[in-house]
């Protein structure tokens, strides 16, 4: 006896192929976004450090969101699963820029922001404006042009500038917060909001003793 797939079922099995052909095609165009991104990150660190024999970036990384993280966002905002869900989505793209001092994150962004194909849609200063639990960042949702063989597509790339000490807090923080499946104790929650003015105080310190060593 012979049995054969019933054509509705091969129809949905194509329909989800193809769906699936475009969601990778999706999520490659965040990942060219995010190397358009450092690409010009990194000409600008190179350039400083020839220029003027200093390093603004301590360390970039990136990553583009897990397909698991994404749709846990589009539930949360009450979203659609799907393409046009994820369009609403401005950080499935996302560089991290690890700089020495406060001032280089605000210098890199201008930097960046004054570059004639780069975008910035949306600033968030978490740096003037810490979140209450003491979060500190400077937030850019960027979008950057990405030119494909079928021509060129606006991609948007979130880029997250942070000091050392404040990524020091950030990955903590983090950590604390998946360990305690997000109940975290009152008592640990106070000590983090503590931890992350001590971070603060020791940015302000250090670029004190930065610009007392290097003049201005
Ligand atoms: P991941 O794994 O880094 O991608 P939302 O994205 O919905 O939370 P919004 O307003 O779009 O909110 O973003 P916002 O406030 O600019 O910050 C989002 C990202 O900043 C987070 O991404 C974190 O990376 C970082 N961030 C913001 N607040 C905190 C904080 O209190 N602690 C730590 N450790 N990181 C923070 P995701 O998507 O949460 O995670």
């Amino acid at each position: 006896m012979t049995s054969s797939i019933p054509p509705h079922l091969v129809d949905a099995a194509e329909e989800l192929m193809s769906y699936g052909r475009s969601m990778q095609r999706q999520m490659s165009r965040y990942e060219f976004g995010i190397q358009e991104m450092l690409t010009k990150l990194r000409i600008l660190r190179d350039e400083i450090s020839l220029e003027d024999d200093y390093n603004p970036i301590e360390h970039l990384s990136h990553r583009v969101k897990t397909p698991q993280s994404i749709l846990e966002k589009l539930r949360r905002r009450g979203l659609e699963p799907g393409l046009e869900g994820m369009e609403q989505l401005e950080d499935i793209a996302g560089i991290r820029v690890t700089c020495s001092f406060i001032p280089d994150t605000y210098r890199l962004h201008e930097m960046l922001d004054a570059q004639p194909d780069v975008t910035t849609l949306r600033l968030k200063d978490y740096i003037a404006e810490p979140k209450p639990n003491g979060y500190r960042g400077l937030h850019a949702i960027v979008e950057v042009p990405v030119n494909l063989r079928t021509g060129q597509v606006p991609v948007k790339v979130e880029i997250q500038y942070r000091t050392i000490a404040m990524d020091f807090w950030a990955s903590l923080e983090h950590k604390i917060y998946y360990k305690y499946d997000k109940e975290v104790p009152g008592t640990l929650l106070a000590e983090l909001t503590a931890a992350a003015t001590t971070a603060n105080q020791l940015d302000q310190r250090m670029q004190a003793i930065h610009r007392e060593v290097r003049g201005g």
